[in-house]
């Protein structure tokens, strides 16, 4: 909300020069809005580049920002790596809400479990700067939910593309001075993406046993329905109460970089909050927010060869469930010179996941594993900030966390019975910032974070008896990062760079390992992780944008004198765009390099660098906006770094998933 009262303001004091054009090119207004109010270890995605792109979920949106890139095991739920951090050590939220998958094999990232169209903005922070949430040791994105604006309004986006890729919502809303509702429906649906060499990729594992069945070579690669809706209260003129539902059914969802698919994941989300602004003289805000969410996912190797020669119609199969409640209260408070914000937060995390599989004895096959043995996570922590402004070109800001967790295992598995059920761990973090602004165009920063997460159910207490096992380890630490920022940022109405760098020394960071012949299990490491990011946009003449942005991350296992798996190697893009407030013609060139730092613990392979082109155009007259765009131009066969498992699940094979070949989308939007 302060964003965008900001933005207004800007819009209104560059009123007299530029006048009226600047007003009406969103394009400008983004650039004045990155350039001056993002600090230089922050990012945001406005809807407006989502909405332009062919993105089929959060995660292939947010690639395109510096920092990011995206596991993908299928056509759809690409998984979000932060800066090289992913899984438990980034916090990915909605509204603020802690949602997780119920996947082992995170076939259903958090980001998977809502609909962009329920999204109007998605702020990133790099880092352990994060006071709010606990764990997030390599930063936090957090998708914000749209808010209806005054009377009716409403939305609907078609979009059609390649593969049969269709992707539909609809969203409506009615708002007063004293209530507001809103509505949306999403469905999205696709066929079997193609790479560059004109392959499916459900043809990519060859003569494996995890191979297609033939019929089901050119099934649906996903169906996704999304249903939610949001009633706002605003009791007195400070004070707002809100409350929203929003549920997700997908299914038969194609995964072809494992060996399951899934048949169904269900998704419910509940989110209340309160806020009230100024109830009295010292306390500026408070708010209170209480939100419960659930997921049961299901998942199986029915469509694969390997399960043609067992007693049912599949050779394994995962059911998984998690659950989230939590709540939270927040308040800033005027002290002194400056604010304090003051919080405490509680949530509880269950995971319970179950394989049955043909193989485990012969005499009795299908025995049930708690393979995840429905663990029980609790979590309550406080924190305390403090925002001093340092006269008018310097502000401070620093601030403690702590957090104790308690871990409970409700089911037994051979991880339970060897070492027991229960772990808690006490933990507290902190971080110093320090903003200047030397000059007016100029912003510098310099901060140092302390974070820390604990290790998560499946790090805990996993096990899966195989060839090789997976396992937990009851043993793990919390994994600390101590990190050091720096970043720099020049902006003006016209043009703005950003340019940050990262340092952060990791201690017990949960690594994947080869324990043994037959033994893969997360271990404790020491490790270090660096990189740098840079990123900027440039208004020319005639109308045209120039856009380039650079990120590099780099880890290191200090214990083991080898890389970090699963590390993106260094990726940019570099976009020329004709945009003159009514319509816009956009070339995007995107690269990544070879990556060569790989892990030989995991049979890591190297993956070659690649380049490809995108294009695309839009228009907008009244209500109307129609976009369409080619994606990967010259039909480039390529692979991204992270798209494949690594050993020893793999067996020295590695199904790497190949990205899309050329691809093309049609959407057409209608706000009323
Ligand atoms: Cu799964």
């Amino acid at each position: 909300m302060k964003r965008v009262v900001i933005a207004a303001a800007l819009l209104a004091l560059g009123g007299t020069d530029a006048g009226t054009t600047r007003a009406e090119n969103l394009q400008l207004e983004e650039i004045v809005i990155k350039g001056e109010q993002e600090s230089p270890r922050e990012e945001s995605l406005t809807i407006r580049e989502v909405r332009e792109s062919p993105a089929r979920d959060m995660g292939e949106a947010l690639k395109r920002v510096e920092g990011i890139s995206v596991v993908r095991k299928g056509a759809i739920a690409n998984d979000v790596v932060l800066r090289g951090f992913q899984k438990d050590n980034i916090n990915v939220l909605v509204d603020g809400v802690r949602i997780y998958g119920a996947c082992p094999s995170r076939m259903d990232p958090p980001a998977f479990h809502y609909d962009f169209a329920e999204i109007e903005q998605v702020t990133v922070v790099k880092g352990p700067y994060d006071l709010e949430n606990p764990g997030g040791v390599g930063g936090v994105i957090d998708a914000r939910t749209r808010k209806p604006a005054q009377g009716f309004g409403g939305e609907f986006t078609g979009s059609y593309g390649s593969y049969d890729s269709v992707n539909t919502s609809l969203t409506g809303s009615y708002g007063t001075d004293r209530y507001d509702i809103l509505g949306g429906y999403a469905f999205k649906y696709s066929g079997v993406p193609e790479s560059g060499d004109g392959r499916k990729i459900t043809e990519i594992l060859g003569t494996s046993p995890n191979r297609y069945r033939p019929e089901a070579l050119d099934s649906r690669a996903y169906l996704i329905n999304t249903g939610w809706f949001r009633v706002g209260l605003n009791p007195a003129a400070n004070a707002r109460t809100e409350l929203g539902y929003s549920h997700q059914d997908a299914d038969h969802v194609l995964y072809p970089y494992l060996k399951m698919d899934a048949e169904y994941d269900r998704t419910d989300r509940l989110n209340w909050s309160w806020r009230v602004a100024y109830p009295s003289p010292v306390v500026r805000e408070l708010k209170l927010q209480a939100y419960w969410d659930r997921v049961s996912h299901l998942m199986n190797d029915r469509l694969r060869a390997s399960s043609t020669t067992t007693a049912r119609p599949y050779s394994m199969q995962t059911d998984a469930r998690t659950q989230v409640a939590g709540a939270r209260v927040n308040t800033r408070l005027k002290v002194g010179p400056g604010t304090l914000i003051t919080g405490a937060d509680y949530y509880n995390r269950n995971w319970d996941a179950r394989n049955v599989r043909a193989m485990y004895t012969t005499a009795s096959p299908y025995t049930l594993q708690n393979m995840i043995p429905d663990v029980y996570v609790d979590n309550f922590g406080v924190y305390l900030g403090y925002e001093l402004p340092l006269g008018e070109r310097v502000t401070l800001k620093t601030g403690m966390r702590g957090d104790l967790t308690w871990v409970n295992a409700d089911r037994t598995n051979a991880l339970t019975t060897s070492f027991g059920k229960g772990r808690d761990y006490g933990e507290f973090g902190g971080n110093l910032q320090l903003t200047w602004l030397p000059v007016k165009e100029v912003e510098l920063f310099a901060g140092f974070g302390r974070g820390s997460r604990t290790p998560d159910p499946q790090e805990l207490y996993i096990h899966l008896p195989g060839t090789p096992t997976w396992s937990g380890d009851p043993g793990l630490r919390p994994t600390l990062n101590h990190q050091f920022d720096v970043g720099a940022k020049y902006a003006n109405e016209r043009f703005y760079v950003n340019a940050a760098m990262f340092y952060g020394i990791l201690q017990d960071y949960v690594n994947f390992e080869q324990a043994g012949p037959s033994l893969k299990r997360y271990m404790n490491v020491n490790a270090t992780m660096w990189g740098a990011e840079l990123g900027s946009q440039l208004a020319l003449p005639f109308d045209l944008f120039i856009r380039g942005a650079l990120s590099y991350a780099e880890g290191e296992n200090t214990d083991g004198h080898r890389p970090l798996s699963e590390i993106p190697p260094l990726k940019g893009l570099l976009s020329v765009r004709y945009d003159n407030g009514t319509w816009f013609a956009e070339a995007v060139q995107n690269f990544a390099a070879r990556q060569d730092r790989v892990d030989p613990n995991l049979n890591e392979q190297e993956t070659a660098g690649w380049m490809t082109t995108d294009l695309k155009a839009g228009a907008s007259a009244g209500a109307l906006s129609v976009y369409a765009g080619i994606d990967n131009l010259l039909d480039k066969f390529y692979y991204s770094h992270l798209s494949y498992l690594r050993d020893p699940f793999a067996g020295g094979v590695g199904f790497k998933v190949p990205e899309n070949g050329r691809n093309f989308y049609l959407t057409v939007a209608y706000r009323f």
